[in-house]
């Protein structure tokens, strides 16, 4: 990366020194992750928001749903900064508020939605966890899904999972011990989320049909593929692929599990990875020893996570020094209440 920005970077940073908190998710680009005060996954960086209380400015560099999850987490006096606010998440946008709404007045209609707890992947809007918080449920990501899910049932017979129905469905078969049968998909795009009320009611857990554009394109031929071309390769893969490709993996986890499964494993094992370019790739750089690749050539980086790049990070902390608030992340009151609600119930899972 250039270096006059690298040090446009380093030189505002300095300037603002306490003053600002930037926290970085694992898929952001290598120019703009060594400036994280703290770089981890949706789940650590949602425990790490609240961790510098008296620091005016957090800057986020991640995705729009993560930074407004900061803003709901940290001080009212706190203002948290997104560097490009078109970096948003295909995920989250499959899940929109009245879509929702439809879909529990279909669970009311069905006559279940008083034995339905909600529980959306921390990757959806600050409405959908509102949502969430209103009707008592909780917000989880593949660090806690298990936890999450085991919360859930502990509370009510069924679960609507939001908005990914991946994590969802390998965390109900491979951890929860229900069956594919248990699980159907509710399309926002159909009536009835194009199910019968009997399927609604038989059951146990219903997923919403939203999916990642970046983890979604692994497939079961690439698993076959990289196990026939390297010889007693490990297959290590996120919850967000799809069941398939999970099935037919080694190991299954979230990107703070990958990361200790890779610094862990021993000198000269080899291992495919399926989740992000970037965060692969820093991976690979970081363990010379190790022989870790990506698990398939035709999944890339995620667009909208690498759209936060050195100069949108440089504006960002440059306008902040000079006292000036770019692309802030704001969640309205109502709002936020009632998603800290679903988000403090996430953090208190035991
Ligand atoms: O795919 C994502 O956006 C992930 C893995 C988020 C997170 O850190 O849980
Ligand atoms: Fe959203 Fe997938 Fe990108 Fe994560 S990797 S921010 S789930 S599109």
């Amino acid at each position: 990366s250039d270096p006059a920005l690298v040090e446009r970077a380093r030189a505002a940073k300095a300037a603002l020194g306490d003053q600002v908190f930037v926290l970085g998710h694992h898929y952001q680009r290598d120019e703009v992750i060594r400036f994280a005060d703290v770089t981890g996954d949706s789940f650590k960086l949602a425990q790490q928001a609240a961790a510098r209380p008296e620091a005016p400015y957090v800057v986020f560099c991640g995705v729009h749903f993560m930074a407004e999850s900061a803003d709901i987490l940290t001080a009212a006096h706190q203002q948290v900064v997104l560097p490009d606010l078109a970096a948003g998440c295909s995920m989250a946008d499959m899940a929109t508020f009245d879509q929702v709404e439809e879909c529990w007045e279909a669970l009311e209609d069905a006559g279940i939605a008083g034995d339905v707890v909600p529980v959306t992947y921390m990757n959806s809007s600050a409405d959908i966890k509102a949502f969430v918080g209103r009707h008592g449920g909780t917000v989880c990501t593949s660090s806690n899904a298990k936890r999450a899910l085991d919360w859930a049932y502990s509370k009510g017979e069924k679960v609507l999972f939001l908005p990914d129905q991946h994590l969802g469905r390998n965390t109900a078969v491979l951890e929860m011990g229900l069956s594919l049968d248990d699980c159907v998909v509710y399309n926002p795009h159909r009536p009835n989320g194009g199910l019968t009320q009997k399927e609604l009611r038989d059951a146990k857990m219903i997923l919403w049909r939203g999916h990642c554009s970046v983890h979604g394109r692994f497939t079961k031929e690439s698993v076959d593929e990289v196990r026939a071309r390297v010889p007693g390769v490990n297959v290590l893969v996120h919850p967000e692929c799809k069941h398939e490709v999970v099935l037919g993996a080694d190991l299954i986890g979230s990107t703070e599990y990958i990361i200790k499964t890779i610094e862990a494993a021993p000198s000269g094992s080899a291992w495919a990875i399926g989740t992000e370019l970037n965060l692969v790739r820093r991976l690979a750089n970081e363990h010379p020893d190790k022989n870790v690749m990506f698990l398939d050539k035709a999944v890339c980086f995620c667009s909208t996570m690498n759209r936060i790049d050195l100069p949108h990070l440089v504006r960002s902390l440059e306008s902040l020094a000079a006292g000036e608030v770019v692309n802030r992340i704001e969640v309205d009151a109502e709002t936020a209440r009632h998603a800290r609600a679903a988000l403090d119930q996430m953090l208190a899972l035991p």
